[in-house]
């Protein structure tokens, strides 16, 4: 029996457009969703909105809609991102929703029973932009000497009566869970800030409010909604059917991955464990802060007028294209930079010119040379072997770095593996091999062809379109691209049974062309 794997993506306010850092986390989480499945996983990959909370019902009132019309319009292009990108989510999850609304009550109601919610009074600041609290000791002064938050948003003063809940109470089962866990938070340097921000002292967190009623109801509390984070967070168990403890629950929970941004780390790594013990629930694998993709190194705002819409990236460039760049590009875990000339450069040289074109040059010589027909009966000589060996180092290079979330090192290796199949193409010069010696210009088609599959297999998590349109060129069957048929010593055997012959191949990974605006 395969294991399950459980991935989330932070569900996203939809009180605007999607924009690239969405599209990011999206692209990221899914391709780790992919990869997961290549490996044999049973995966469940969650994404979604999170609908709730004064930010919304403010700018709904600035737009002269509820905050429901506000939320409904803009889920909908977050959806659409979604598969826009190609986003393999299995649900989609909307914080409206009625299932989110009782798996809340629920977790609430599992928190009061352990004696960790009372009622009291809340003096301080709040930012709406962050929805968040921050303690007096932890703003910072805007030019104008306005407070600001440690996110540089402004915080307002607030004074409301309020359900608290008891986090003080865990400030040392969490020290304990990132200093004997240390793969609960990622990267290191994320675990050290939570370790410092935890280690100063935590304070009971108020968990509801009554000046506005845009929210889950407190059970038994009517005229309190809960604050948007505990409902928010609590996303991650609706999506399997608690507080029903069977079926989705008992095979997925706890998640192996919540892949968030490093601006909400504390959110998942404080007060999300915490709620988790309170409610006697297991805790998450791990929780991962990916860094923040900026524009030419710049952060997006509406002020700055560099926000990118990430389906017009898409479309402009190619899903596939866009999908490699951001995985290769940019470490994960730190902050990346991306410009069109950036995506042009990369996937040209990269896609176009060296996967693409071994692929193409690859299949046109076996098309126009053999007639399509490949020899399946040739002898492989060291050179082959060697090439043979090198590429499957790549691809498990690739492997063992995804699975590490590296997957900027993962495509370095797997590109390498691409130069060394170039390198061999120009090597042995098939073409010249035509003539003197049509024997041996067979066995290194042979050699090239398989390499090229093990190469798109092994790369289809990152660009499942394209690997998919090649890998059908190469006869391989659909069922037949996972990571476990790179072992398959039969696979050559079972094409030949299909009278498989190569037809006149089309490219999969167009040469891009800067916009007229960028060149
Ligand atoms: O924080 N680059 O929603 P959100 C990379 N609703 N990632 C970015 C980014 C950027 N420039 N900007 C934002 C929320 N993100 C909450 C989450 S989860 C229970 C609730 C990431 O719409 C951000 O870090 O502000 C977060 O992981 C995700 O996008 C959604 O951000």
């Amino acid at each position: 029996m395969s294991k399950p794997y459980y991935i989330t993506t932070a569900i996203s306010y939809p009180n605007g457009k999607p924009h690239i850092g969405h599209a990011y986390e999206a692209i990221a989480a899914d391709v780790i969703a992919r990869f997961q499945r290549a490996q044999g996983r049973i995966v469940r990959f969650q994404t979604g909105t999170d609908e709730h909370g004064l930010k919304m019902a403010r700018k709904a009132e600035e737009q002269g809609k509820t905050a429901r019309e506000l939320a409904d319009e803009m889920s909908g292009y977050f959806q659409q991102m979604c598969s826009a990108l190609n986003v393999s989510h299995d649900r989609f999850i909307r914080t409206v929703e009625d299932d989110h609304h009782r798996a809340s009550q629920a977790i609430w109601q599992a928190m009061e029973a352990n004696d960790d919610l009372y009622l009291d009074r809340y003096e301080g600041w709040y930012s709406v932009r962050d929805e968040a609290y921050y303690d007096e000791k932890e703003l910072t002064e805007g030019e104008g000497g306005e407070k600001l938050s440690p996110q540089g948003t402004p915080v307002e003063w607030t004074v409301e009566e309020s359900w608290f809940f008891r986090l003080s109470k865990y400030q040392d089962a969490l020290l304990d869970l990132y200093q004997n866990t240390p793969e609960f938070l990622q990267p290191d340097s994320r675990r050290n800030e939570m370790i410092a921000f935890v280690s100063g002292g935590l304070k009971d967190l108020s968990v509801s409010r009554t000046s506005f009623d845009w929210g889950v109801k407190v059970p038994r509390s009517d005229s309190h909604v809960m604050y948007v984070w505990v409902d928010a967070l609590t996303n991650y168990l609706t999506g399997l059917g608690y507080p029903d403890m069977a079926g989705d629950m008992e095979t997925f929970w706890p998640a192996d991955l919540h892949l968030i941004g490093k601006d909400i780390v504390r959110f998942h790594t404080v007060y999300w464990p915490a709620f988790l013990m309170s409610a006697k629930l297991p805790l998450p694998k791990q929780v991962f802060g990916h860094g923040f993709l900026l524009n030419r190194g710049q952060k997006e705002s509406k002020s700055l007028g560099n926000v990118t819409d990430p389906i017009a990236l898409a479309e402009a460039y190619g899903v596939d294209e866009v999908r490699y760049f951001l995985m290769r590009e940019v470490a994960f875990g730190q902050d990346g930079s991306y410009s069109a000339e950036a995506i042009v450069n990369r996937c040209n040289a990269e896609l176009a010119n060296s996967f693409g074109n071994l692929a193409q040059r690859t299949l046109s010589m076996i098309f126009k040379n053999m007639d399509g027909a490949l020899d399946f009966k040739c002898e492989a000589n060291p050179a082959d072997a060697a090439l043979a060996a090198t590429v499957t180092d790549g691809c498990d290079a690739l492997q063992k770095s995804f699975e590490n979330l590296a997957f900027s090192d993962g495509l370095d290796a797997w590109m390498k593996a691409v130069f060394a199949c170039n390198q061999y193409v120009d090597e042995q010069a098939p073409w010249t091999l035509r003539k003197t010696d049509p024997e041996r210009m067979k066995a290194v088609l042979m050699t090239l062809f398989k390499q090229v599959r093990a190469l798109a297999i092994a790369v289809r998590p990152v660009v499942p379109t394209a690997a998919d349109k090649l890998l059908e060129q190469l006869g391989i069957a659909p069922d037949a691209r996972v990571y476990a048929d790179l072992a398959d010593e039969q696979w050559l055997a079972k094409l030949e049974e299909t009278g498989f012959v190569v037809e006149k191949p089309t490219g999969v990974f167009p040469r891009l062309d800067l916009p007229e605006t960028e060149a």
